[in-house]
């Protein structure tokens, strides 16, 4: 590798995950990543990836690559080629004289990557506002989204704050409401084991797209559960809300368990989170659960629960990360051209 580039540009975005209350799990197209199933989230205010990027110009002949560090490490080429293939077209169309460039990008997030705490949805968000702004490119959400999209679907939705959709076939999510819609909604977020999971969702979604007997009925249910979420989230409803969550995590859960072989991204600490969710309803708390490809417990609740959720949790559980979080809102990003 030349330290012959000449730095065309720079640029630093954050961006949180989106949480999905209704599901995202499956593809209706691999090649353009494109969601089987409609999936509604919410933006979290309290987990953030930050990303620097740097363009730089090689110099004439010389052989490059794009390349990606996630704390430090280098990342394999092949999961981010479809994002800077999508990127180098788009840049084509708008900036016809830019010419060859590399990019070079370092993320970095302040909750574990891979775990189930979508890190990718932050991770690919922030990385497209980046190389957006360091090539001085400035686009509507909507296409940010639709290039997010390419690295991550739910990415996709991670371009917005507040509460987002991101509707089956669909190259783009679209907002439903900001961060100010529902004061009162929180999301605490569980942290049970930091560790990297051992399947990819890429690859677990796909198991279950080929071999899982249930998935059909998943594909036409979750369509159902996104129209009366969307209608609970319209009238800031939890109670009606929740039902619909925990059958949006369970009935995904339940189709990756009847794959061939099965996908269990479950820990025994996973199930005692979900049962104390049940006793806590018993006793008259709303307060609903969901998880996605790990081991980690997301409880959604109103303001005015979150402290006696918080004291119960803490004298029933050991070793547990809390955060409360709000919605949040959009990635930030800054931006310069050198040249
Ligand atoms: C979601 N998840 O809606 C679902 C629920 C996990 C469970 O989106 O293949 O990293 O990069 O598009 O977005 C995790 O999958 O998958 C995910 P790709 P992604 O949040």
């Amino acid at each position: 590798m030349s330290e012959n580039f000449g730095v065309f540009g720079t640029a630093v975005s954050t961006a949180h995950p989106s949480l999905a209350l209704i599901k995202y799990w499956g593809k209706q197209n691999i090649a353009l990543n494109l969601p089987a199933t409609p999936s509604l989230a919410v933006t979290l205010d309290c987990l953030t990836t930050e990303t620097h990027v740097e363009i730089s110009r090689p110099v004439d002949g010389e052989e490059v690559s794009d390349r990606v560090f996630l704390d430090g490490i280098l990342q394999r080429e092949d999961r981010f080629a479809p994002f800077f293939t999508g990127f180098r077209k788009l840049t084509d169309k708008m900036k016809p004289g830019m010419g060859r460039f590399v990019v070079t990008a370092r993320s970095s997030s302040d909750f574990p990557t891979a775990a189930g705490l979508a890190s990718s949805a932050s991770g690919f968000a922030a990385l497209s506002c980046a190389c957006t702004a360091a090539v001085g490119l400035e686009l509507p959400a909507e296409e940010l989204s639709a290039m997010a999209l390419i690295g991550s679907a739910s990415a996709a939705r991670s371009i917005y704050g507040g509460f987002t959709r991101l509707d089956a076939g669909s190259k783009a999510a679209v907002s439903v409401y900001g961060e100010n819609w529902w004061p009162e909604f929180r999301i605490i977020v569980l942290e049970l084991e930091k560790e990297p999971k051992n399947l990819s969702s890429r690859e677990a979604m796909e198991r279950t797209r080929l071999n899982s007997p249930y998935y059909q009925a998943w594909i036409d249910d979750s369509r159902v559960l996104m129209e009366r979420s969307v209608d609970a989230l319209g009238g800031r409803n939890l109670d009606a809300l929740g039902p619909l969550i925990r059958n949006s995590y369970l009935r995904m859960f339940a189709t990756m368990f009847a794959a061939d072989p099965p996908i269990i991204y479950w820990k025994p600490g996973s199930l005692a989170i979900i049962q104390f969710c049940d006793r806590m309803r018993s006793d008259g708390f709303s307060v609903w659960e969901t998880m996605d490809a790990g081991p980690q417990v997301k409880l959604f609740c109103l303001q005015n629960d979150v402290p006696a959720i918080r004291n119960r949790l803490i004298g029933e559980f050991n070793n547990l990360n809390i955060r409360i979080c709000r919605p949040g809102g959009p990635p930030s990003v800054r931006g310069r051209i050198e040249t």
